[in-house]
């Protein structure tokens, strides 16, 4: 689902930039002051006392000094929320005092054991940072500075240590207790109490630190690894969750194989445990050993999950087992470094998926992500480098930018050196730095020397925030093309001038006449630079970015007549869904804008049924490829492309003119839409061609509701009547969820009451209103945020409902400004209770400078309302000041 992030305009009200800092303003973290600490920390025991409402945490650190930092008379403890019970210094106690939140111990000598005592509320952590209570159960996410509410430690990823921890608790309720690396004992107490003690041989930072005690089973196989070890698989979940999920642990077993085979990689532990947990702030943790899962990535079945779901949890699965590698073998200096193990292990678990699903489609939907989450943030207030010089709390920097522009950084140099060199220089990094905590320049330099490329001013990539954008100009000399190509990287917040960065792109120079030309990498190294190709025939087109080798807008303006050519015959799939792309992007913002004469409306629109009516008719497309190229661009896309120069973006105008078009495909090809609706309608669920079948369905029917809406309400209500998988019955409820027609409450009901017991599908139900079409889609989020399965205490849910709205760009976009009201208010109600998940909603109001001035001051107005409202978590504060400021 598409989650919308608006741009903005500065002339609607004033910077805050001058304003006196809060009482409250949290610091500035710079990734220039790191020095590496003071003090190594060996070993840690931790024996842990569980229960719901008070857990007692004895802590045991073996220190010595580092001799490779300066020498220090104290160690800093972080603490968040903690007050020491005892502190002794190799058994005697000792002078320490608090500082904020940290604990601060005289040291003296050059090796002390240091023994801390704490007691916690998991059941009051409602932040779900740290250790806290889900379902009776209890679990942690310490990622990024969560195990110092914990026990006081040196909290940052430099410092690793090897971890003993004893457990003991209530046998009842924590019949299962589980912690890192692998149970070396366990016992009964014989008062109702058991222990467990766990060992973890690798030495890891304290993020990767994680507890689970709970009422719990599994679902368990084992995996082989290359080298012959059996490795224990496990998947805990609640006893009625376990039907659901063996598509996970097939999925870790795919996973598992393509990582030795692909990168050579095994596992090295003997036991992989993953726990699903409901209540949970992101997507999953790589815990090593202990993989802690939000339910939504582990839990799947037909009946319950969609075919994107099921996506979701092998792509999901994967990414946290291949931090095994790159994450926790070789983890992060310091938190600035995060694109060093998230950029890497998006582009790994990217790399999987295609090899699994298909190259061509996975690397469409994977830009389309890109365009709708990552170009906006690179164009606003929020905009950084993937290696970011500064923040205030690192939650925030957990962003499209450093996952989804990382791992595109790190493909181009996988594209510019090949496969295979690039597999060598991955093999010296992790040879280099196993063990250690290492930074993306000994990650590049590690490529430079593996795979032999200079990677100089490649660098820049990592320094310089925004999108470049690549003009391009053509011009024929006898039997050469010379094309020129002019790069800009435009300012962003804290960078106005930027210097050009090597960008490679795969072309290729075709005839319109119809011959192809050869693929070829280009490297753009110079702010403007030629190159001379070879024609294929006359009327030359070029194909330019095929597959998307760089993370760049493309600026040209092609003939009509070569992007129709480009979308049918185009060699490469990715070229072809851009072709189709281009198209309709130039004609939608040239509609919005009003810049378009009639006739030339009339023709675009003519070219784009045209290309759409060869993608229905064109037998040697698969339904997956077919539903690709049945996509228009997404409105958040529209927005950017709306916005440039002096340009503001006009939802309103946007989401007319898409819709418009919308209708005029469904008018004039509602017969071929009704015979695809009907041919895959005819494939069974479990036919090898049921999966595009089922996409390219709802896809179909969304066009016809566009355009006859009683006609698609009749096809939805059947679809979902007949419906035996979630992704037919979603997509059938869906399309209804946005029509005023007889045929929606029904089955809106009939949705509720079929799944009311299950959450994740109950989200579903609360997503497809909020993401509705439907003219009372405001009202109908105001009734749902009364609704008594609605809760502000658990993520998934207020994602679901308004994370969903904020990503609904008509509604949240509502001229009357409500839309942004509402996202205002859940920030400011969900900040006391969950900061993190309340600052990741600031986004979608931040972009205000890139849009009309009239939404740009509603928007505006409610950033400054929740700035005014008082004390505000740092994540929240960090982000609405910025969003502020520009
Ligand atoms: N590393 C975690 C993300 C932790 C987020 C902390 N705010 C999941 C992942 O990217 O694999
Ligand atoms: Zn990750």
């Amino acid at each position: 689902m598409d989650i919308t992030t608006p741009p903005i305009a500065p002339e609607a009200g004033p910077a805050l930039a001058d304003a006196a800092p809060t009482p409250h303003e949290p610091p500035v973290i710079r990734r220039e002051d790191y020095r590496p600490f003071p003090w190594l920390v060996p070993e840690v025991r931790l024996d842990f006392t569980l229960g719901l409402t008070h857990t007692l945490v004895e802590a045991q650190l073996t220190v010595q000094r580092n001799a490779r930092a300066d020498r220090a008379e104290t160690i800093r403890l972080n603490g968040d929320g903690l007050a020491p019970l005892g502190v002794l210094v190799d058994g005697a106690p000792v002078d320490w005092h608090m500082d904020g939140g940290d604990c601060i111990v005289p040291l003296r000598g050059e090796t002390h054991l240091i023994t801390i005592t704490t007691a916690i509320d998991p059941s009051a952590n409602t932040q779900l940072m740290g250790l806290y209570a889900s379902n009776g159960m209890l679990c942690t996410q310490c990622e990024a500075e969560g195990f110092r509410r914990i026990t006081f430690f040196p909290d940052r990823p430099d410092v690793l240590s090897v971890y003993r921890v004893r457990m003991c608790g209530d046998k009842a309720a924590f019949p299962v207790l589980l912690c890192n690396g692998n149970k070396i004992a366990e016992g009964d107490n014989g008062d109702g109490t058991h222990w467990a003690e766990w060992h973890d041989p690798w030495p890891k930072p304290s993020y990767l630190f994680a507890l689970v005690a709970g009422d719990l089973v599994a679902n368990s196989r084992p995996f082989t690894t290359c080298s012959g070890r059996v490795v224990t698989c496990n998947i805990w979940v609640r006893k009625e969750d376990l039907a659901r999920t063996d598509h996970a642990l097939e999925s870790l077993h795919r996973a598992m194989k393509w990582d030795e085979e692909v990168f050579g990689r095994e596992y090295d532990l003997d036991l992989y445990n993953i726990v699903a947990v409901s209540d949970f702030n992101m997507g999953a943790m790589e815990n090593k050993g202990l993989n802690i899962f939000n339910t939504k990535y582990v839990l799947a079945d037909p009946d319950t999950a969609t075919d994107a779901d099921f996506d979701a949890v092998e792509g999901v699965i994967a990414h946290e087992y291949f931090h095994n590698w790159s994450g926790n073998r070789v983890t992060c200096r310091d938190w600035f470094q995060l694109s060093l193990k998230e950029g890497f292990t998006v582009l790994r678990d990217q790399l999987f998926s295609q090899d699994m699903r298909g190259e061509a489609v996975k690397r469409i939907e994977d830009v389309r992500i890109l365009r709708a989450a990552q170009f906006p943030e690179d164009a606003g207030p929020l905009a950084h480098p993937i290696r970011p010089d500064s923040y205030r709390e690192i939650s925030n920097f957990y962003t499209a930018t450093v996952y989804n522009k990382g791992a595109e950084v790190i493909r181009m140099m996988r594209s510019m050196v090949g496969e295979a060199r690039f597999r060598a220089g991955c093999d010296l990094y992790f040879a280099r730095h196993d063990g250690e905590a290492a930074t993306c320049e000994e990650f590049v330099k590690a490529i430079e020397d593996g795979a032999g490329i200079d990677l100089s001013r490649f660098r820049l990539w990592y320094s310089q925030a925004g999108t470049p954008r690549v003009a391009v100009s053509q011009e024929v000399e006898g039997d050469r093309l010379r094309l020129t190509l002019r790069q800009s990287v435009p300012p962003t917040p804290g960078q106005p001038h930027k210097q050009p960065m090597p960008i490679p792109l795969r072309l290729a120079v075709h005839s319109r006449r119809g011959a192809l030309g050869e693929e070829r990498l280009i490297v753009l190294e110079e702010a403007e630079q030629s190159f001379d190709l070879p024609l294929a025939g006359p009327d030359p087109v070029v194909s330019i970015n095929r597959g998307f080798t760089a993370p760049v807008i493309i600026e040209r303006t092609l003939a009509r007549e070569d992007l129709v050519f480009l979308a049918a015959h185009d060699d490469d799939p990715f070229a072809r869904s851009e072709a189709l792309q281009e198209l309709a992007v130039a004609h939608l913002v040239g509609v919005a804008s009003g810049t378009l004469a009639p006739d030339e409306q009339a023709a675009g629109e003519a070219a784009i049924i045209a290309a759409f009516a060869s993608s229905l008719a064109d037998n040697a497309l698969d339904d997956a490829m077919r539903g690709e190229l049945l996509l228009l661009p997404s409105e958040t896309y529209l927005f950017e492309a709306m916005a440039v120069g002096e340009r503001k973006a006009d939802p309103g105008a946007i989401h007319a003119a898409r819709e418009g078009l919308k209708a005029a495909i469904g008018a004039a090809l509602g017969g071929e839409l009704r015979a695809l609706h009907a041919r895959a309608s005819a494939v069974a669920r479990e036919d090898p061609a049921g999966r595009g079948a089922r996409k390219v369905k709802t896809i179909a029917l969304g066009l016809i509701a566009a355009a006859d809406p009683a006609a698609a309400a009749a096809l939805a209500a059947a679809q979902y009547d007949a419906a035996d998988n979630m992704t037919d019955r979603q997509g059938a409820l869906m399309v209804l969820a946005g029509l005023d027609c007889p045929e929606r409450e029904g089955r809106l009901a009939d949705f509720y009451a079929r799944y009311r017991d299950n959450a994740l599908v109950v989200d579903k139900w609360f997503s497809l209103q909020a993401l509705s079409l439907h003219p009372q889609v405001i009202d109908h989020v105001r009734a749902l945020a009364e609704h008594p399965d609605f809760t502000l205490r658990n993520p998934n849910r207020v994602r679901a409902l308004h994370m969903a709205f904020a990503g609904n760009p008509k509604a949240f976009h509502a001229p009357s400004g409500e839309g942004y009201r509402i996202i205002a208010d859940v920030i400011l109600a969900l900040d006391p209770i969950n900061p993190q998940t309340a600052a990741r909603f600031v986004p979608a109001l931040g972009r205000w400078q890139r849009i009309e001035p009239g939404r740009a001051a509603l928007m505006r107005a409610e950033l400054e309302r929740i700035m005014a409202a008082g004390k505000l978590s740092r994540d929240t504060f960090e982000q609405v000041s910025r969003s502020l400021e520009g």
